[in-house]
């Protein structure tokens, strides 16, 4: 059985979950149920990112502990991922001593191998982004990342020897086409990587929230710089390296899917670590486009923080995660917007997927008692039967090469194609018709749209979990998830299997009103 480990970014426990945060953790979700529907051993990884000076400034202001802060607001990403159905397998906290102890040990390591070493660091930091930045690279004077204002530092820190390992990475960028993507990310990822690297600081004097530099100088007090503690959490909770097995075993990362803002992080100074390391890289970074509400940045000063769980109370888990990937080419940046979602729900869901079950079921019930018909002559022997079979039988090639290259979108597209030739396909046979003239036909027609409907239910299983098992309960068919893996083929759903017509999917929502941004912003 092969494996496949993904993961997403930890995220900081500053602030609660918003859409942004819950994309790519739902993209993550979709591809670890698609890859176990193909028989893979899955390891799907996410978590949260607790330390550092952002983190103990946020409890400061509050007038808490940051441990108080981080227990609480985790519990928060814990209970959207739950309402979302993401199927984690894990979820790792920078907190937890599975992961602090695993970061001394390895920060023991590079400093014993000569790739630490302590040194005198000047220059800027950006609190909110975490990040350390040479005059040169501010923009206007501020964070060229957020263009908020920098902060001077001048203190004694550890540093990495990155520009040691800079050539190995840039020619494994490339060297390996589909390492970083999309292309376009990737191009810009090597041109920094030409433009020359500098070793990094990667530890902080005196800040008190943080994994403390084990022993390994006389030098005191200092704290290990917060994304160099946040990225060893891909191997840490695989147990690298004291329990080595889950580590052997999962290892490389099959994809990391990350946010565009992070792939420097991601795309250079992670495979620069891992090979101080000796472990091989991860076997892609996919980087993803930034959502902006109604055209504007998110942002709490503008009061536009969508929060999953009152959207999701709204308008429902899966029409949220249905329109978070089929909205937008997955690497491009996307619109939110309340129109388009209702549009999406009202369009796709309720008239095209939610109609075609409902006129199959509603007939079945009406013209054979509730029971899928035995189709009288062979499906697909008809010219006119011919196109949809065609369209859903190659369905599985079609998703299957736009879930490998992560292009959710399309790979929806591909499955809308199907739905709307089988709407098409009713409304060009006219069982209505054919109920008093041809009732031959009439199985073969109904038989056809129902196996369509069985298989789109397959298909849409890792998107919209909920749905899918829905439309099986109303096809009559209980299917186990080892099961769902064989049956791809057509032809599998048994006449005279009871059908039991229910709710509509999708009923129809209205376009307004737009909850307010009152009712929207949630607070840590
Ligand atoms: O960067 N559109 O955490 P973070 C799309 N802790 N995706 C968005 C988004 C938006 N507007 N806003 C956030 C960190 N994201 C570090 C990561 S990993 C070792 C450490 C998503 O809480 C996207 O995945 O700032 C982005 O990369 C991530 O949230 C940043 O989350």
């Amino acid at each position: 059985m092969s494996k496949f480990y993904l993961t997403t970014p930890i995220y900081y426990v500053n602030d609660v979950p918003h859409i942004g945060h819950s994309y790519t953790t739902v993209a993550a979700d979709v591809l670890a149920r698609y890859h176990r529907l193909k028989g893979e051993d899955v390891f799907f990884l996410t978590g949260t990112d607790e330390h550092g000076q952002k983190i103990l400034r946020v409890a400061q202001d509050r007038e808490e502990t940051p441990e108080t802060l981080v227990n609480r607001v985790v519990e928060r990403f814990q209970k959207v991922w739950q309402r979302l159905n993401i199927s984690n397998d894990d979820f790792i906290r920078t907190t937890q001593p599975r992961h602090t102890r695993r970061v001394q040990l390895i920060f023991q390591k590079l400093y014993e191998k000569g790739d630490i070493y302590l040194g005198d660091y000047e220059g800027w930091y950006c609190v909110p982004c975490e990040s350390y930045w040479i005059e040169s690279e501010l923009v206007a004077n501020n964070c060229p990342e957020c263009h908020r204002p920098v902060e001077r530092l001048r203190e004694k820190n550890y540093f990495f020897r990155l520009s040691k390992y800079k050539d190995g990475v840039l020619k494994h960028v490339e060297a390996h086409p589909d390492f970083i993507q999309p292309e376009s990310r990737k191009n810009e990822l090597c041109s920094r990587l030409r433009a020359g690297v500098e070793d990094i600081s990667i530890s902080r004097q005196g800040l008190p929230w943080g994994i403390p530099v084990p022993p390994v100088s006389t030098e005191q007090g200092q704290t290990i710089y917060v994304w160099i503690d946040a990225l060893f959490n891909y191997i840490t909770a695989l147990g690298y390296d004291d329990e080595a097995e889950r580590f052997q075993h999962y290892w490389p990362c099959d994809v990391h899917l990350i946010g565009k803002e992070i792939l420097w992080f991601h795309g250079a100074i992670w495979p620069a670590l891992l090979m101080a390391l000796e472990l091989p890289p991860p076997r892609r970074i996919f980087a993803h486009g930034w959502w902006t509400i109604e055209g504007r940045k998110i942002s709490k000063s503008l009061g536009n923080v969508i929060d999953p769980l009152t959207i999701t109370e709204q308008y429902g888990v899966d029409a949220y995660r249905y329109f978070l990937l089929r909205e937008v080419p997955f690497g491009l940046d996307g619109n939110f917007s309340y129109t388009a979602l209702a549009n999406r729900i009202n369009s796709d869901l309720g008239n095209d997927l939610g109609n075609l079950l409902l006129r199959t079921l509603t007939m079945i019930e009406k013209y054979y008692g509730g029971h899928v018909p035995q189709p009288e002559s062979t499906p697909g022997t008809l010219d006119e039967d011919k196109p949809l079979m065609e369209k859903v039988k190659t369905l599985k090639t079609l998703v299957e090469k736009e879930m490998e290259s992560l292009q959710f979108s399309k790979a929806l597209e591909a499955i809308w194609d199907s739905i709307a030739q089988a709407n098409r396909y009713i409304e060009e046979s006219k069982p209505w018709v054919l109920a008093r003239e041809d009732r031959q036909k009439l199985s073969v027609k109904l038989y056809t749209l129902a196996e369509t409907l069985r298989l789109i239910a397959m298909y849409i299983a890792p998107f919209m979990p909920h749905t899918a098992h829905e439309i099986q309960q109303q096809l009559g068919i209980s299917v186990e998830e080892k099961e769902q893996r064989l049956s791809y083929r057509w032809g599998l759903l048994k006449p005279s299997t009871r059908v039991a017509k229910g709710k509509a999917l999708f009923p129809r929502i209205e376009l307004s009103p737009q909850p307010s941004p009152k009712v929207n912003l949630p607070t840590v």
